[in-house]
């Protein structure tokens, strides 16, 4: 039986980051599904925010997927999913942190302005520009390798993933468009599509259609 347990709920990228650290590392672990549209109430007694993903370990709680996957980082170095050198580390949180407070929330203002096309417009025109920033000052600038920092799988990847998952959404119910000179992110998003962690926590893009249809009426209501 393994020590580690993971509460997530299938839908949710946050928590399919910290799996797919899980499944990266090869760390044995439980899956505690739950519905976040509706939570027992013992999963708030777990969840601090209310939210998942939560990680327990030797009965220890930890919170937040970005910090869950340090943390995971940290106790298994085994299979490391950081670069060795320091100031490839520090790159790495710069993408990290780049993903959590630029890319991630322009995403989340596609689903918030549905209605207002004025607003719209200027969500896909600063999409377009995190994406080409991303192409031209990182993969571009990588000497060698596909992955986010170069050769080696990292956190960064996984930070991503499953925001790059849902872009076929974005762009089915938000006319999202993925601008033509990110060659590189697209090679790095066939890279993606093939790992076993994305394979055994992937959903199609049908179900996220569903659920940002399912969220956009109840913002409306
Ligand atoms: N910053 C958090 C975000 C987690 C999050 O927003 N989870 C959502 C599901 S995708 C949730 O549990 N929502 C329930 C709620 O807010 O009541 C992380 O990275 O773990």
């Amino acid at each position: 039986m393994s020590n580690i347990k993971i509460y997530s709920f299938d839908k949710c990228p946050y928590a399919q980051r910290s799996r797919m650290a899980l499944i990266e590392k090869q760390l044995p672990f439980e899956l505690i599904e739950i519905d976040v549209y509706n939570k027992p109430d013992w999963f708030l007694e777990i969840s601090p925010y209310g939210k998942v993903p939560v990680l327990v370990d030797e009965g220890k709680t930890i919170y937040e997927s970005a910090i869950i996957n340090e943390y995971l980082e940290e106790k298994y170095p085994e299979i490391p999913l950081m670069p060795k050198d320091y100031f490839e580390r520090a790159r790495a949180r710069i993408w990290i942190d780049y993903g959590s407070n630029y890319y991630l929330p322009a995403c989340v203002r596609l689903l918030r302005d549905n209605k207002d096309d004025a607003q719209q417009d200027k969500n896909h025109k600063k999409l377009r520009e995190l994406l080409i920033y991303i192409e031209k000052e990182c993969f571009e600038k990588n000497v060698s390798g596909d992955f986010w920092m170069g050769e080696n799988l990292t956190l960064v990847d996984l930070h991503y993933a499953p925001f790059f998952e849902r872009f076929g959404a974005y762009k089915h119910l938000f006319n999202a468009e993925w601008p033509k000179e990110c060659v590189r992110i697209h090679r790095w998003w066939d890279l993606m599509q093939e790992r076993e962690s994305y394979e055994k926590t992937y959903l199609p893009v049908e179900s996220h259609i569903e659920t940002y249809s399912n969220m956009m009426q109840r913002m409306a209501s």
